[in-house]
């Protein structure tokens, strides 16, 4: 080697080559030596430019946004704002965002990611607290990642508490009416106002304008996912972080108390919670005793959303004396390869008018409005026929679909629930006509659907693979 750099650079005096071998050896050895060169010279190459390569690309990047936003008569301090970001990102060297990594791992895996990130900060929350590590790890994988520019509002006054807020990097300020509080790194917002009351002081909205301090990235979990997650658990998780959320309201004084007066009597609070946790029976019972036990009523009240999970169907549907309504889910054993397309939330106000649509799930909200999760199954206008189309359930009644089975004990057919209207008798009191199909399993095609591979939730575990 040294001999050929020698030679290469003209540096080295060295004897020339006498007999055809040594010709032989100097020109193997000097092209040799080249190979080598140009190997160290291409490496050495790749990397300047790879440590370039972000500074490059956001260079690239803000090119092209200049001259676009020239092109659109953009206004002057939008344009600085949008290359301040730019600059900032270049700054921070990164190319990979959030949503990037979210789409490359796998699911669990980056609910792994995500949950060591902010897990210290969902564990930080009051509400949160002493729940299940799986729980936090199903909601840290529902958490979508959020930027922000300094300025920008993240939470209007006013604004219903749908959402809870974890700052994963950046800074948040909360403008109140004579102060400013700034939140950082690792805080975690609006989480106890997740769960609603009904005697809310400030009808379960924000009360102060949060503004983006810095460029923050801030993970975003909305309610509609946060109940999702709670109706695949124990009833008890739910109870008790209503429990929990409502002590910690009333402790912030979002409540209104003088609605308490009922409930003065504080061993009789206690007791009340305790029953609480038991099961719908008793608070089935709790329903005719009426007002005394409102904090009852309003704890069950208003965490009112049922799903039927990530792969069960509504079969039947219960309303409780008290006016909480329950669906009772299943999971066919025909049904369980087939496949059916919800949406991320129960967001139709007037049911599932499709003819492919049928009902995963119910959100009530405060005002009592019901909004529906209408799933679609393809094709259910051929396999399913409407069997009743006006079932009417009143408080303390409950419609419970059947099953056909063959002889070999498979079943063949199953009711569906498709659609829940609600309306009020005469009395104000609601109750719910419902739609119901009987869905033949033996006449659906086992193939999977074009849009399952798109479909991100809900989806059959087991059939994933
Ligand atoms: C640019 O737009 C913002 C709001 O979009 C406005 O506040 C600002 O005054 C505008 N600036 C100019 C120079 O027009
Ligand atoms: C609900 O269903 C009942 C029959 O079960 C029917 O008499 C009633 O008219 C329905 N209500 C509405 C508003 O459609
Ligand atoms: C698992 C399973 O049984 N899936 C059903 C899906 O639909 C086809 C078509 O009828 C049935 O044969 C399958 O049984």
């Amino acid at each position: 080697m040294y001999w050929s750099a020698m030679t290469m650079t003209t540096l080295g005096e060295q004897p020339a080559p006498n007999t055809s071998l040594q010709n032989a050896f100097e020109i193997i050895n000097t092209l040799a030596g080249l190979l080598l060169f140009a190997v160290i010279m291409g490496s050495i190459g790749d990397l300047v430019a790879n440590a370039n390569a972000v500074k490059t690309y956001w260079q690239t990047l803000m090119d092209g946004l200049k001259q676009y936003m020239t092109y659109r008569n953009l206004n002057e301090s939008l344009q600085m704002k949008v290359l301040k970001y730019c600059e900032y990102e270049m700054g921070e060297e990164t190319i990979m965002k959030e949503h990037q990594v979210r789409d490359e791992l796998p699911t669990k895996l980056y609910g792994h990611v995500t949950t060591s990130i902010i897990g210290s900060s969902l564990v930080k929350s009051p509400l949160f607290r002493n729940s299940e590590r799986s729980f936090l790890n199903d909601i840290s994988e529902l958490l979508e990642p959020h930027y922000f520019c300094p300025g920008d509002v993240v939470i209007e006054k006013g604004q219903l508490c749908n959402t809870m807020f974890i700052i994963v990097c950046g800074q948040m300020v909360e403008v109140t009416d004579d102060d400013v509080i700034d939140h950082y790194e690792g805080e975690i917002l609006g989480d106890v106002n997740l769960i609603w009351f009904k005697n809310h002081l400030n009808h379960n909205r924000h009360e102060h304008n949060f503004v983006s301090g810095a460029f923050s990235q801030i993970h975003m979990l909305t309610r509609d996912d946060f109940f999702k997650v709670l109706s695949s658990y124990d009833p008890k998780l739910k109870r008790r972080l209503c429990d929990v959320a409502y002590l910690l309201q009333k402790e912030r004084g979002e409540l209104d108390d003088k609605k308490r007066r009922m409930v003065e009597n504080e061993d009789m609070e206690t007791h009340l919670k305790r029953l609480a946790i038991d099961t719908l029976e008793l608070h089935d019972k709790l329903g005719n005793i009426e007002e005394d036990f409102w904090v009852i009523t309003i704890l069950f009240e208003l965490c009112l959303s049922d799903y039927c999970g990530t792969d069960q169907i509504a079969y039947g549907m219960e309303v409780h004396h008290s006016g909480v309504i329950r669906l009772l889910c299943s999971k066919p054993n025909c049904f369980d390869k087939n496949y059916s397309d919800c949406p991320e939330r129960a967001e139709s106000l007037d049911g599932c008018k499709k003819p492919n649509e049928w009902v995963g799930g119910f959100d009530k909200n405060i005002e009592g409005d019901l909004s529906i999760m209408c799933c679609e199954f393809e094709g259910i206008e051929k396999y399913a026929k409407i069997r009743y189309s006006d079932v009417r359930i009143r408080r303390g009644e409950f419609f419970e679909g059947e099953e056909k089975e063959n002889g070999d004990g498979d079943v063949i057919k199953f009711d569906v629930i498709k659609d829940i209207r609600m309306h009020k008798d005469t009395e104000g009191h609601a109750y719910y006509n419902l739609t119901v199909l009987s869905f033949d399993c033996e006449s659906i095609p086992d193939a999977k659907p074009a849009w399952f591979q798109k479909s991100q939730w809900p989806y059959f575990q087991y059939a994933k693979n």
